[in-house]
């Protein structure tokens, strides 16, 4: 099924403020070293690289209250949100590149407004090994990219949760996660008693990605606005070595395009976070290269000969 696709807006979000370790703020460049411009042009994609997003250095303290660099990641979070909000008002579709996964508030927050103000529908597919439902109470380490789910569930700092204006800028129903195979011990309280809906690994290997992708997707329309929230860190380490809070027992190459070319076939996608690329603890620039062949599923290119 050839599909055409709107233009894309790519832009850079080079913080690892919210992780545990440095890094993740190199994620942009691999990503272009690895040809993902390139590679969206060679898909027919009109894309434009609108650079890297300026913000605070990483003070690289210890957690105030519950969580690291909390005025930081505000900071990165704002640039984030106003680029996407305006790309999305242009009526592009942003693409992020990480950078850790507390950017992802800032992102979907933007997404959240665009879809209310357009009365579109909203599906968000968190593809990650790890639910980012913590908050300052319970999280294990005061870093914010375990906690995006929650700010935009509306649990967490007014500074977060409020990021967007309205809060929450999105409900727990709207959330589908695929991957998870490491979350904390008060965090799986948390997730549970908000109903996330979780494929994890188990459930990936007891029925198949196939049908877990179905029922991922399942009720998506013409006027649903499909946000992917990608953190490679879903991936197994074994491919994918490049990422800061790595954990065995990860989705295999196969899954992995699997779930991008089942995503294209649905021609919802609005929107995309590509995060937690970790050039300093990669082999090579493997783990950016991955990212980008399975960009290119996203965007269609199939590897039989369905076009
Ligand atoms: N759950 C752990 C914490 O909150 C680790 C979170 C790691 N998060 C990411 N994003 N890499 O998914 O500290
Ligand atoms: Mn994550
Ligand atoms: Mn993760
Ligand atoms: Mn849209």
């Amino acid at each position: 099924m050839q599909q055409t696709y709107p233009p894309v807006s790519i832009f850079g979000v080079p913080t690892d403020v919210g992780a545990g370790r440095r890094g993740a703020s190199m994620g942009p460049e691999g990503l272009r070293v690895a040809g993902l411009v390139e590679a969206l042009i060679a898909r027919g994609v009109d894309v434009a690289d609108l650079g890297d997003l300026k913000g605070p250095k990483n003070p690289w303290t210890g957690p105030e209250a519950g969580y690291r660099h909390l005025d930081e990641v505000v900071a990165w979070n704002r640039a984030v949100l106003d680029a996407s909000s305006a790309e999305l008002a242009r009526g592009r579709m942003p693409i992020m590149l990480g950078g850790d996964h507390c950017l992802a508030i800032g992102s979907i927050a933007a997404v959240a407004n665009h879809c209310r103000a357009n009365g579109r529908k909203l599906r968000v597919l968190w593809l990650d090994a790890h639910t980012d439902f913590n908050t300052s109470q319970i999280t294990p380490s005061g870093n914010v990219h375990g906690m995006p789910v929650a700010c935009l569930c509306g649990i967490g700092p007014d500074v977060l949760t409020r990021l967007g204006g309205e809060s929450p800028s999105m409900q727990v129903a709207q959330f589908r996660q695929i991957g998870i195979r490491s979350v904390d011990p008060d965090e799986k309280r948390m997730v549970k008693e908000h109903g996330l809906d979780i494929y994890d690994m188990r459930y990936i290997d007891e029925v198949g990605m196939r049908r877990v992708v179905e029922e991922a997707l399942e009720g998506l329309d013409a006027d649903t606005h499909l946000h992917v929230s990608f953190d490679v860190d879903v991936l197994d380490p074994t491919i994918a070595p490049g990422t800061g809070t790595p954990v065995p027992g990860g989705i295999n190459y196969r899954e992995a395009q699997l779930i991008m070319e089942m995503i294209a076939d649905t021609g919802c996608l609005g929107s995309l976070d590509i995060v937690e690329v970790n050039t300093a603890l990669d082999q090579g620039n493997t783990t950016a290269e991955l990212a980008v062949d399975l960009v290119e599923s996203l965007f269609g290119k199939s590897t039989l000969m369905r076009d």
